[in-house]
């Protein structure tokens, strides 16, 4: 059975985009986005030798970071391995670099305790075959297939317990092209453990067509959790876990590219929080095997917040908001605990949360651990004592322990633009009724 037990708990992954690519510098994707030379473009990848890549380092900046898991590329679209296969020899052994970094990768992050996933693309820009696909190349696309699935056992025998399998690249084939559902077989039976993603299929199950469909699909049926990209989106159907750039959009080393700052990064992984769901945030070492200083700076001070802060993060167990307030960020939930985390300080002693119906047992802000008086009020809760100068780096959490479960009061279950408008009679005609500013009608 897939071993669903760490994820949650996680929370917070370290995705890691690293192939000969970097050695460019435009991007992972840049064979093809750029339609290279083949044969120069295989040159330089078999003779890219990365002199600076220590995966302790790596493992030792997810560790200060609260990244509490990892995908590593093993093989990207541009079919390089990083990994010692026996099926080609275009791998980090049989090349320059007389390497295997994906065993240097999993015994280092094993070592700090973090959990270990693999990104491995079904997709592979050199093989004519794989553009041809089964109909125009039907042998070609079956010794294609095979080759894909003996590397996916190659990774599954020889590196230990893997936590997680990231397919990627199916485009532009099915489930029934790529053998997905016989792959799959082959995994449970390898490591019953392992979670895999829903990547192994390009064909949207609502087509009438058997064919190749437009976008590298999200499959509704295949994988044991969901991977809304750039975007943060609950999965009804089963966990997800979000898969962001800490650039902007290339997942590869990109020359001169920007770094995203910690509170965009933190905004990310509140949302996923909030909304039940883990963050996997990628990185992009450079030719050298180097994480940029403009991209660690943002993640050890997140990491230095979640040393604080991360029982709002780490297992929380649900959509978090129990009701529109204006929490100024985001709230996540783990059994009767609802976590208020601050986006920014309201600079007030006194704060109202419009809308909570809880029987509160204590409210803690967690950067100080003072207690903070809790009244009721009409439409919801006044939270007293609160300091007025920003207590915290990046976000402050107050934390509201309930003897019972947090629910949101009748006014408060929609949301403002929705719901009964009769309901906000009584509020409104507190006043009176009228235009005048003393609400008595003339
Ligand atoms: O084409 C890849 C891309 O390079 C990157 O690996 C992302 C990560 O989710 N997946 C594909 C684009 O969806």
């Amino acid at each position: 059975m897939p071993d669903f037990t760490w994820f949650r708990p996680a929370a917070y992954g370290m995705f890691i985009h690293w192939t000969p690519a970097a050695a460019i510098g435009r991007g992972e994707q840049v064979l093809m986005r750029e339609w290279l030379d083949q044969r120069e473009y295989a040159k330089q990848a078999c003779a890219w030798n990365p002199g600076k890549f220590d995966a302790r380092e790596w493992a030792a900046l997810a560790k200060a970071s609260g990244m509490r898991y990892a995908v590593m590329v093993t093989k990207h679209h541009d079919g390089y391995c990083l990994w010692d296969s026996k099926l080609t020899d275009y791998t980090s052994v049989c090349q320059a670099p007389g390497r295997d970094f994906v065993r240097e990768y999993v015994e280092a992050f094993r070592a700090e305790g973090i959990h270990v996933g693999l990104y491995f693309s079904l997709g592979d820009f050199r093989i004519p075959a794989y553009f041809k696909g089964p109909r125009h190349d039907p042998h070609g696309w079956e010794r294609f297939v095979d080759y894909t699935h003996a590397q996916v056992e190659e990774l599954l025998t020889h590196y230990g317990q893997i936590d997680e399998l990231w397919f990627d690249g199916a485009w532009p084939r099915s489930a029934k092209h790529w053998g997905s559902v016989e792959l799959l077989e082959k995994i449970r039976a390898l490591q019953p453990g392992v979670l895999v993603n829903n990547r192994l299929d390009a064909q949207d199950p609502d087509s009438a067509a058997n064919e190749q469909v437009e976008m590298a699909g999200e499959s509704k049926v295949l994988g044991d959790f969901g991977t809304p990209e750039h975007r943060i989106a609950s999965d009804p159907d089963r966990p997800w876990e979000s898969c962001q750039v800490t650039t902007h959009r290339l997942w590869g080393y990109t020359r001169g590219e920007y770094a995203r700052d910690a509170v965009t990064c933190l905004e990310m992984l509140c949302e996923c929080a909030a909304k039940g769901g883990n963050l996997l945030l990628n990185i992009a070492p450079d030719a050298e095997g180097i994480i940029p200083a403009s991209v660690q700076t943002p993640l050890r001070r997140i990491g230095e917040w979640l040393d604080v802060h991360g029982e709002a993060i780490y297992g929380t167990d649900r959509e978090g908001a129990v009701c529109d307030a204006t929490t100024y960020g985001y709230q996540t939930r783990k059994g009767n605990d609802l976590y208020l985390i601050f986006r920014f300080w309201p600079e007030e002693a006194t704060l109202s949360v419009f809308g909570l119906d809880a029987d509160v047992e204590s409210a803690t802000l967690l950067s100080t651990g003072e207690e903070l008086d809790v009244e009721g009020c009409e439409y919801g809760l006044l939270l007293k004592g609160l300091p007025v100068e920003k207590p915290n780096d990046l976000f402050p959490v107050v934390r509201i322990r309930c003897r019972k479960e947090p629910k949101a009061l009748p006014c408060a279950v929609n949301g403002m633009w929705s719901g009964d408008p009769l309901r906000f009679v009584p509020w409104a005609a507190a006043r009176g009724t009228s235009v005048w500013v003393d609400g008595v009608e003339r």
